[in-house]
């Protein structure tokens, strides 16, 4: 759509197009549209977004698999505007969510106007990347490969790069390497995505760097505390409820239920004389006051929720967005 066909006094009816009233009118030239980051888990995707858009608003973390949902982050330059979908890793699923997650990552491939594939270019291609791959090549959204974590790479690495060439090699998708964490190469990626998009409006305005509530964040950074500090023990059955959040003239009151599958894993997340429920309550803190810039009472609390993994259900009310 044109920007200059916006009708803003009838979108601002629209319910939760509160923002609209603050998007600008998009110069001759001006080029926006969304970029889906796929990849097997752990290559970096949401640590590439993260750095793009200069915010952290995705977790990460050393454990694959850990975003679960799609996620905007909103890119805006002068010449550009990109909304970037992370996107949870593409893996063979196991169970209700896994499923859930993949089916996700397809929706987010076919709805957006241009796929980045993250690869980890520490490794060669392996049976991951190609699975992947089918889905890509089967898809007539146009894609750009990304080769992440050059930083990793061995001394010798042409075997590698060539394993990616290969995959690649009936394809006219282009090739960029860098570095999510030391940003190599990540500029010379932001000019080859742009080049790839059309001309086209703002979406969101210029300031904005994500569409997610600061809700959802908040209990993403809490996931990410217990991801990080509990690592294999609760693989990946935890998911966080925002019970309340007060906020007053002092300090943003926030109250938020771990809810986890069995009872045995509620002494490994509380801890001895509920150690690591301070540890993660005192770094998931720090993180909350970062996103609101403001003081934070952060109260937690372990609810055992029995096998949410598998329920449709409870998948929803967890905040899953699940698909058909
Ligand atoms: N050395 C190095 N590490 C990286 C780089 N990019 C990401 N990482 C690390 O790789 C790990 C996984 O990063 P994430 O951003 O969580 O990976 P992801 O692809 O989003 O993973 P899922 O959400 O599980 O699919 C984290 O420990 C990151 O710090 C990079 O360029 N170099
Ligand atoms: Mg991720």
């Amino acid at each position: 759509m044109n920007s200059q066909e916006l009708d803003l006094d009838s979108l601002n009816n629209v319910e939760g197009s509160e923002f609209l009233s603050t998007i600008p009118i998009a110069p001759e030239g001006f080029k926006s549209g969304f970029i889906a980051i796929v990849g097997r888990p752990n290559v970096g995707k949401s640590t590439l977004m993260n750095h793009l858009i200069g915010q952290k608003i995705a977790i990460t973390s050393p454990t694959a698999q850990t975003t679960r949902n799609r996620l905007r982050g909103i890119l805006t330059t002068p010449q550009a505007q990109i909304i970037f979908v992370d996107t949870p890793g593409i893996h063979k699923p196991h169970h209700e969510l896994g499923k859930v997650l993949v089916q996700n990552a397809k929706t987010a491939i076919k709805s957006v106007d241009l796929v980045l594939f993250v690869v980890d270019s520490s490794v060669d291609a392996g049976t991951g990347d190609r699975f992947i791959f089918d889905i890509l090549k089967r898809s007539s959204t146009p894609v750009v490969l990304g080769l992440n974590k050059v930083d990793l790479q061995p001394s010798n690495c042409q075997f590698i790069d060539d394993s990616y060439a290969d995959l690649i090699a009936e394809t006219n998708w282009s090739t960029v390497k860098f570095s999510a964490t030391n940003g190599k190469g990540t500029k010379q990626l932001q000019q080859v995505l742009i080049d790839r998009l059309e001309s086209g409006p703002y979406y969101y305005p210029p300031d904005l760097v994500t569409d997610q509530p600061e809700r959802f964040i908040i209990a993403e950074l809490i996931r990410e505390q217990i991801l990080l500090h509990t690592r294999q023990e609760i693989p990946h059955s935890v998911a966080i409820t925002i019970e309340k959040i007060e906020e007053t003239p002092k300090v943003t009151k926030v109250n938020a239920a771990i809810n986890i599958e069995r009872s045995s894993q509620k002494g490994i997340i509380i801890g001895k004389k509920g150690a690591m429920l301070k540890t993660i309550g005192s770094a998931a803190r720090q993180q909350i006051q970062k996103l609101i810039s403001g003081k934070v009472h952060l109260e937690l609390f372990v609810k055992v929720e029995p096998k949410w993994r598998q329920s449709r259900i409870r998948l929803a009310e967890f905040g899953y967005q699940v698909e058909e």
